[in-house]
C-alpha cells in the first residue's frame, strides 16, 4: 500500500455493513427485509461513495492548493463499463465489502450484476480512453477528461434468427449512482449565425459571431478512483440542454410549442453516440456534438485558470496541456484560437504561439474512411467563424510553412492544405490537428511508422521532431486483478502483491514456466475460468460448450479489415475436413465470437448472420461429435469482456497487416494467458518481440507484403481457383446448406471476397492461417508446453499496461509532475 492515499483509512466490513444499511434506511428509504437487489446496489454504490467523494475533495484541494500543471484528455468516447467492483478495488476493500455483504445475506458477484455497463464509446478508442483516466489517477498524476454525457449509450444487440437487431441503451434510465451533476459549472454554447466585420474607434477591424442559437451545457463528473485510493480524478461528461434565454425569449411571445421544439432540438446533441466505428459520419449533429463539448470543455479550463491567473495569458501553456483523442476533438484548436483572438484581444500570432504549446494529437486509425473531413459548407453554417479562423490558419501555413519548404510547388500545397478542393470542398481534420499541435502519436510502432510515411510525410519533413509513438496499454487492475481473481491470487502467492502497480513484477512468474506445480496450478485456474464461461454461455444463449475443448476467443468490433470471416472460413475448412473424414483428429475447440456492427455497416451485419447460421448447424450436427462448437455471444460489452477473457486459450487478432493501429484486447488476452493466432499488425509486433515467436502462432502477409500485392494488382480468383478446399468453401456458401430453403443467403461473403476485390486480402491469408490453427492444435496437445506457453504470456506482457504508456505521455508529451495527495486531517 502506498504512503499516502485520498481516501484516508480503509473501512473494515463491519464498518461498512452499518453504511450499507444506513444508506438502505435513509438514502433508498427501504428495509434490509424487503430491499431489491437495485436498491442493495444502490445503498452499497452510496456506501462507497462516501470514501469516493472524500478522495475526490481532498484530491480537487491539493490540486487547486499546489496549483499544478494538468492534462485535459479530450476524448469523444470513454467506455467505462461497470464501476462497482472496480471502483472497490481501486479503494482497496473489495474483500471487506464482499464479507460487509455476506453477513447480510447477499452475494457481491449478483449485485454486481445490478449495474448497467457506461458504454459511451464504441471500441478500442474508448476503451483506451477509460484505462488512462484510471492510470492517471493511480499515478496521481493531474488529469480531467472531458467528454459527453449521452443520455444512450452504445446500443444493445440482440439476434433474432441471426440477425443483429439494435436496441436503445438507457444506462441511466433509473439515474447512475457514480455521477454528480454540477449545474453550477454550467457553459453556455453558440452555433450557427453569421460574422460581422466591425471597426473599433482606432480603426482596428473585430470579427464579431452573432451566433444563431445558444445551447446550454451542463457536466456531469464522475470520480475516477485511482488504485489504492491513491488520487481521485474527474470524468467530466457534457449534458446538453435548452439555454434559459433562448426558451425564455421564445416563451414568452407565445411559442410554446416553438419553446418545446427548441428543447428538444437542443437536447438533442447528446442524445445518442454515433455507432460508427472507424467510419466518419460526416452528420451536422455529429459535427455541432464534436463543438458542444469542445468549447464547453476549454470554457471550463479557461474559467479554472483565470481563478488563479485572472487576465493574465502567459502561465496559460504552462498550466494546461490538451490531448486530442483522435481528430474528433478538432475543432478545439480553432475554438481556443477563437476565445484568444476574439474575446481576450490577443493578436494572432500570441494566441497561435498559445495553441501551439496547448494541444497535442493521437492518431487511432489509417483506414481512409475513418479521417475525419467536413464539407467546408456545413462548418460555414454551422461554425461560420470557425471556418474563417481555419482558412487564416491554413492561409499561414501554405505561405510560411509549405511555400518556404518547396517554393512554387502548388502540388504540395495542394497536398498539404487543410482545406480540400474539389467539387465540394472539405476540412481535413487530420492536416488541422497536425499543424495545430506540437506533437503528433500514433499508437503503436508499426502504427506510428506508417503515420509518418504514409498518411503526413511531408508534415514529417517540415516537423521531424512532432511525431513520436505511445503504444497502447490497458489497465491491470480492471483486466486481470478485478475480472480474474484467481490468477491474481496465484500472482499474489507466486511473485507478491505489487504487480498491480509495479507490472514488472510479472516477469517473476518466467521462472516458474517449467515447474509442474506452477503449470497445474495456472492450468487449473484457466479451467475453472472456462467452466464459469461455459455456464454464462449456455445461460445467454442455450448452447452447451464443453470446458475441457480449447477456447478460441475473437471479441472486437466487427470489421471487414478485422477479418472475422477469416476466422468463419477456417470453422468451415475444419467442418468440411469432419464431413468428408470422420475420424478427423483435431483437438476439440469452442469458437466464441463477441462484436457488434455499426447499424448502417451491411457486410459486418452479413457476417455476424453468417456465423449465427453456421453455428447452429455445426452445433446440431451429430457428426462433428463436439470437435466443434461456435457461439456468438450476443450483446458484447466491457462487462462480458470481462468475462470471457479470463477464460481464453486463444486470442484472434487476426487483422490484415497494416490496417490495425494497435488493437489493445490483444494485450488484455495475452495478459490473462491466451496465446495469440495473430498477423503482424499494431501491437501483435511488439506482443511477439516481448513474448517470443514460440509462444504465439504468427501467420499471414506483412505490411510491406500487403504493399507489394496491392501494387502488382491483387486477383483473389488466383486463391479461388488454386485452393480447393477454399473454393469449395465459398461455393458452399451460395447453396442453402446452413439456410434451408434459402440459398444464396450466405453469398455476400463470397461476392465481397470474388467479385468486390477481397480488399483485406483475406484470400491471399487463409492458407497460412490454416498452417498457424494447425500449429495452435498441435501446441495444445501438449498440456505441459500449452501451460508453460500461456505462462509465459503473462509473464511477458507487463509492457502493455496502460501506466507505461501514460508515463510515456507524460515524458514525451504533457510533462507533468506527479502531485502526491495528502488526507485531511
Ligand atoms: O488506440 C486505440 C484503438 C486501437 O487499439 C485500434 O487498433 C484502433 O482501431 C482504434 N481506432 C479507432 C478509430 N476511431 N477513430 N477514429 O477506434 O483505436
Amino acid at each position: 500500500a502506498p504512503e499516502t492515499t485520498a481516501v484516508g483509512q480503509r473501512p473494515n466490513a463491519t464498518e461498512l455493513k452499518e453504511r450499507i444499511v444506513r444508506h438502505l434506511h435513509s438514502t433508498l428509504g427501504t428495509d434490509v427485509n424487503k430491499a431489491s437487489p437495485q436498491a442493495w446496489w444502490r445503498a452499497t454504490c452510496a456506501s462507497i461513495n462516501e470514501y469516493v467523494f472524500d478522495g475526490l475533495r481532498n484530491t480537487q484541494r491539493t490540486h487547486y492548493q499546489q496549483n499544478t500543471r494538468a492534462v485535459h484528455y479530450f476524448s469523444l468516447e470513454y467506455l467505462m463499463g461497470r464501476l462497482f467492483s472496480n471502483n472497490l478495488h481501486n479503494l482497496g476493500f473489495y474483500e471487506e465489502a464482499k464479507q460487509a455483504l455476506l453477513e447480510l445475506g447477499i452475494n457481491i458477484a449478483d449485485l454486481e450484476e445490478q449495474e448497467e455497463d457506461m458504454a459511451l464509446g464504441n471500441g478500442g478508442l474508448g476503451r483506451l480512453a477509460a484505462c488512462f483516466i484510471d492510470s492517471l489517477a493511480t499515478l496521481n498524476y493531474p488529469a480531467i477528461g472531458y467528454g459527453i454525457h449521452y443520455e444512450h449509450g452504445l446500443f444493445k444487440q440482440e439476434f433474432q434468427h441471426g440477425i443483429q437487431i439494435e436496441r436503445p441503451d438507457s444506462w441511466r434510465e433509473y439515474g447512475n449512482p457514480w455521477e454528480i451533476c454540477r449545474p453550477e459549472s454550467a457553459q453556455e454554447i453558440s452555433v450557427y449565425g453569421y460574422v460581422e466585420t466591425v471597426y473599433d474607434l482606432q480603426g482596428r477591424m473585430k470579427k464579431v459571431w452573432h451566433p444563431g442559437r445558444i445551447i446550454k451545457a451542463v457536466p456531469w463528473d464522475i470520480p475516477v478512483v485511482g488504485y489504492n485510493g491513491s488520487s481521485v480524478n474527474v470524468l467530466r461528461l457534457w449534458e446538453s440542454r435548452a439555454s434559459d434565454f433562448f426558451n425564455w425569449d421564445v416563451f414568452n411571445s407565445g411559442g410554446y410549442i416553438d419553446a418545446a421544439r427548441e428543447n428538444i432540438e437542443a437536447e438533442t446533441i447528446s442524445k445518442v453516440l454515433y455507432p460508427n466505428d472507424e467510419t466518419e459520419a460526416g452528420k451536422e449533429l455529429r459535427l455541432i456534438q464534436q463543438y458542444f463539448f469542445c468549447s464547453s470543455s476549454l470554457k471550463d479550463i479557461i474559467r479554472r485558470y483565470k481563478r488563479a491567473h485572472g487576465d493574465d495569458w502567459s502561465q496559460f501553456a504552462k498550466q494546461v496541456v490538451i490531448q486530442l483523442n483522435d481528430t474528433h476533438p478538432t475543432v478545439a484548436i480553432p475554438e481556443l484560437m477563437r476565445i484568444l483572438v476574439d474575446r481576450a484581444e490577443m493578436t494572432w500570432d500570441d494566441a497561435w504561439n498559445i495553441c501551439q504549446h496547448v494541444f497535442a494529437y493521437t492518431n487511432h486509425t489509417l483506414l481512409p474512411e475513418a479521417l475525419e473531413r467536413w464539407p467546408v459548407r456545413l462548418f460555414e453554417k454551422v461554425l461560420p467563424r470557425h471556418l474563417e479562423i481555419i482558412y487564416e490558419i491554413n492561409r499561414r501555413f501554405l505561405v510560411e510553412q509549405v511555400d518556404v519548404r518547396w517554393p512554387g510547388d502548388v502540388e504540395k500545397k495542394r497536398k498539404l492544405s487543410i482545406i480540400e478542393e474539389g467539387h465540394e470542398p472539405m476540412v481535413r481534420m487530420g492536416h488541422l490537428c497536425v499543424v495545430g499541435s506540437f506533437r503528433v502519436n500514433g499508437v503503436a510502432e508499426i502504427h506510428s511508422q506508417l503515420v509518418k510515411s504514409d498518411l503526413f510525410p511531408e508534415m514529417v519533413a517540415l516537423w521531424p521532431d512532432k511525431f513520436t509513438n505511445i503504444t497502447n496499454g490497458v489497465t491491470p487492475r480492471r483486466w486481470l486483478k478485478a475480472c480474474n481473481p484467481r490468477l491474481a491470487k496465484l500472482l499474489d502467492n507466486t511473485i507478491g502483491t505489487t504487480w498491480p502497480t509495479q507490472l514488472t513484477e510479472l516477469a517473476k512468474l518466467k521462472a516458474y514456466a517449467d515447474d509442474p506445480a506452477m503449470q497445474d496450478a495456472f492450468m487449473a485456474i484457466k479451467q475453472q475460468n472456462k467452466a464459469e464461461l461455459a455456464t454464462e454461455v449456455k445461460r445467454l444463449t442455450g448452447v452447451d460448450i464443453d470446458p475441457h475443448a480449447l477456447f478460441d476467443v475473437q471479441i472486437k468490433r466487427l470489421h471487414e479489415y478485422k477479418r472475422q470471416h477469416l476466422n468463419l472460413l477456417h470453422i468451415l475448412a475444419l467442418y468440411r475436413r469432419i464431413l468428408q473424414n470422420p475420424d478427423y483428429d483435431m483437438v476439440p475447440r469452442v469458437f466464441l465470437f463477441g462484436a457488434k456492427a455499426a447499424p448502417g455497416y451491411k457486410l459486418a451485419k452479413e457476417i455476424i448472420y453468417a456465423i449465427n447460421k453456421i453455428a447452429d448447424k455445426i452445433n446440431h450436427d451429430k457428426r462433428v461429435k463436439n470437435r466443434i462448437k461456435v457461439v456468438f455471444m450476443p450483446n458484447y460489452r466491457v462487462s462480458l469482456a470481462e468475462k470471457m477473457i479470463p477464460a481464453a486459450d486463444v486470442s484472434e487478432q487476426i487483422s490484415t497487416a497494416g490496417k490495425e493501429a494497435s488493437g489493445t484486447g490483444n494485450m488484455k488476452l495475452a495478459l490473462n494467458g491466451a496465446v495469440t493466432v495473430g498477423t503482424l499488425d499494431g501491437a501483435n509486433i511488439e506482443i511477439a518481440e516481448e513474448v517470443g515467436l514460440d509462444n504465439i502462432a504468427i501467420f499471414g502477409l506483412t505490411v510491406d507484403e500487403v504493399k507489394a500485392l496491392y501494387q502488382s494488382g491483387y486477383n483473389s480468383r488466383d486463391y479461388y481457383l488454386n485452393n480447393p478446399e477454399l473454393k469449395a468453401i465459398l461455393d458452399w456458401l451460395e447453396t442453402d446448406y446452413f439456410t434451408p430453403g434459402k440459398p444464396g443467403e450466405l453469398a455476400a461473403i463470397k461476392r465481397s471476397l470474388l467479385e468486390g476485390g477481397d480488399h483485406y486480402l483475406v484470400m491471399a491469408d487463409f492458407a497460412s492461417y490454416c498452417d498457424a490453427q494447425q500449429k495452435i492444435d498441435e501446441w495444445y496437445r501438449d498440456r505441459n508446453g500449452w501451460a508453460r506457453k500461456a505462462m509465459l504470456n503473462t509473464a511477458s506482457v507487463a509492457k502493455f499496461n496502460s501506466d507505461r504508456s501514460i508515463e510515456d505521455y507524460v515524458e514525451k508529451v504533457w510533462q507533468l509532475k506527479r502531485c502526491v495527495v495528502a488526507v485531511k486531517p
